[in-house]
């Protein structure tokens, strides 16, 4: 085999498993090692009661300074759309789940993008049924400077409720942008961000 082939063949094995396979870019999703030897960092506690098919899940507002975060080994952040989905279950009466992607810089997170679904509250019912899963995306446009960065994802709760939320079973995916309205609004995006530097 020609380098040239080789490198094609690489290339499409790569964008296969990046946008055709729609793997889950997410390290132990599921929190099945229950706070060690897992690719998380910050989680303030980890709770017995389960959603799927480990009996773990993260709490995420214990402290609304800590979120959880972890560094995708391998990946980059690219230009496209991160589809984002996970379950949550929370005793809080309001406030927001965000998820960010961006990289690390320096042990600080730097958000290329970020999302917010609301907490849902369940009256008391946290760490036990019924969970509820929460989907958004975070579109990535073609200028965005994190672009090349290794990729890393940030969950936090606005919450005041001490107790929310738990979340589990989280799950990313990655696609290439639309190549239609999607590229100009995010062309003229970019075009406002270099503008106002
Ligand atoms: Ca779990």
């Amino acid at each position: 085999m020609t380098k040239g082939k080789l490198t094609i063949l690489v290339s499409v094995l790569v964008l296969g498993l990046a946008g055709g396979a729609q793997a889950n870019l997410i390290g132990d999703p599921s929190f099945s090692s229950g706070g060690s030897g897992t690719p998380w960092t910050g989680v303030s506690r980890w709770h017995d009661y389960h959603y799927a098919t480990s009996p773990y899940a993260a709490r995420i507002g214990y402290s609304l300074d800590t979120p959880i975060m972890q560094t995708i080994t391998g990946e980059t952040v690219t230009a496209g759309t991160y589809h984002v989905s996970f379950a949550q279950d929370t005793d809080g009466t309001s406030g927001y789940i965000t998820f960010d992607v961006g990289y690390m810089s320096g042990g600080s997170f730097v958000s290329a993008g970020g999302m917010q679904v609301a907490c849902l509250n369940y009256g008391g019912n946290y760490g036990s049924p019924p969970w509820d899963v929460s989907s958004d995306t975070i579109d990535i446009a073609a200028g965005n400077p994190a672009i090349g960065q290794t990729l890393a994802v940030k969950m936090f709760t606005t919450s005041d409720s001490p107790y929310c939320s738990y979340v589990d079973d989280i799950e990313m995916t990655w696609t290439p942008e639309p190549a239609s309205m999607g590229l100009l609004a995010l062309g003229g995006i970019g075009l406002l961000r270099r503008r106002r530097r």
